[in-house]
């Protein structure tokens, strides 16, 4: 009768995550990675200890040329935000699934991303079914892509967290050993379409305050800025407070190729269903289409008709393996 019933044991993660890297609880140095050597558990394990770090060499000049291809026309057509949130110098794309399959696989898509995002947001759920314990799990989704294009005379965004979306309830850590997985709600990826200075406008961040308490405000004398060489990227944990800085450059554009990923039992912040044609989501492999959310939350979040909703990008004659999830 269950669509979704778990089928495979959930996966043996301990509630506590153990003691990393250079154990230092005082520093506030902000981790660099390259991407392409570095374990998803040291990338874990250093977003546990300051919430963010940088991975360099995430994404290849060839495939940022061919998303700019992609990004450049809607980028140009974007008009200024009416509100206070992004300052009118900043062009935006969203809706990224649709409007670029090379983003898509390469930027959410990132195994590297992908791995880190499993360990820290997957949730394992028991409930009895009579006298039967069931353990559900639920795995990462896509929760938004956004492109900024931030020009110059940019003034900064204030610092923010991204969980206040899903009213996040933080009590204070006193050490990054007391972490626990489920803490947090999301994962940012941010990653440089072009060269990202301070001067330009670099994200920046402040190391462990993914630590705090909801309650405490964000003081700007404890930032880290995230510069960035073209294809570098900058993930943090969306607990953790940060905002785009100011451009106070006179010609450069700072282009930021940007995702969440999110826990697969909370709502997506941009509405892929809506978002992106049900045609462009089929080009997509089942790995992927299952992180832009066409899969069931275990036990039975996100049906359709009692079935897995990629039911409904089928292609004439393919049928789904139910055991694939
Ligand atoms: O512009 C940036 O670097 C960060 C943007 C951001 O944090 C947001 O829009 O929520
Ligand atoms: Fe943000």
């Amino acid at each position: 009768m269950s669509p979704s019933r778990t089928k495979t044991p959930p996966p043996d993660r301990p509630a506590k995550f153990p003691k990393n890297l250079a154990d230092d609880s005082k520093a506030t140095k902000v981790d660099s990675f390259d991407a392409r050597t570095v374990s998803a558990a040291d990338v874990t394990s250093s977003l546990i200890k300051n919430g963010g770090c940088v991975l360099r060499n995430v994404v290849s000049v060839t495939d940022l040329a061919l998303i700019e291809k992609d990004i450049r026309p809607w980028i140009e057509k974007d008009r200024p935000w009416a509100g206070d949130f992004f300052p009118p110098e900043t062009r935006r794309v969203m809706g990224l699934v649709e409007k670029s399959q090379v983003f898509t696989e390469r930027i959410p898509g990132n195994q590297l991303f992908r791995e880190v995002c499993d360990t820290l947001l997957t949730s394992v759920h028991e409930s009895w079914l009579g006298q039967k314990l069931e353990a559900s799990v639920s795995r990462p989704q896509l929760n938004n892509t956004i492109v900024f294009s931030i020009g110059p005379g940019a003034r900064r965004q204030e610092l923010h967290r991204d969980d206040m979306n899903w009213h996040n309830e933080l009590p204070t850590l006193a050490s990054h050993e007391d972490y626990e997985v489920g803490r947090d709600a999301a994962i940012g990826f941010f990653v440089a379409g072009k060269k990202t200075t301070k001067a330009n406008g670099a994200t920046r961040f402040i190391p462990r305050s993914h630590l705090w308490a909801k309650t405490q405000p964000p003081n700007e004398d404890l930032a880290f800025y995230a510069e960035l060489e073209p294809g570098d990227a900058f993930i943090m944990l969306a607990s953790a407070y940060h905002g785009g800085s100011a451009n106070t450059t006179t010609n450069e554009e700072r282009l930021i190729l940007s995702c969440f990923m999110t826990k697969g039992v909370l709502r997506q912040e941009e509405n892929q269903y809506l978002a992106n044609s049900l045609e462009s989501v089929k080009r997509y492999s089942p790995d992927i289409q299952k992180m832009i959310g066409y899969q069931v939350s275990n036990p039975f979040l996100g049906w359709v008709n009692l079935e897995d909703p990629r039911q409904l990008l089928l292609q004439e004659g393919q049928e789904l393996r139910t055991d694939l999830y």
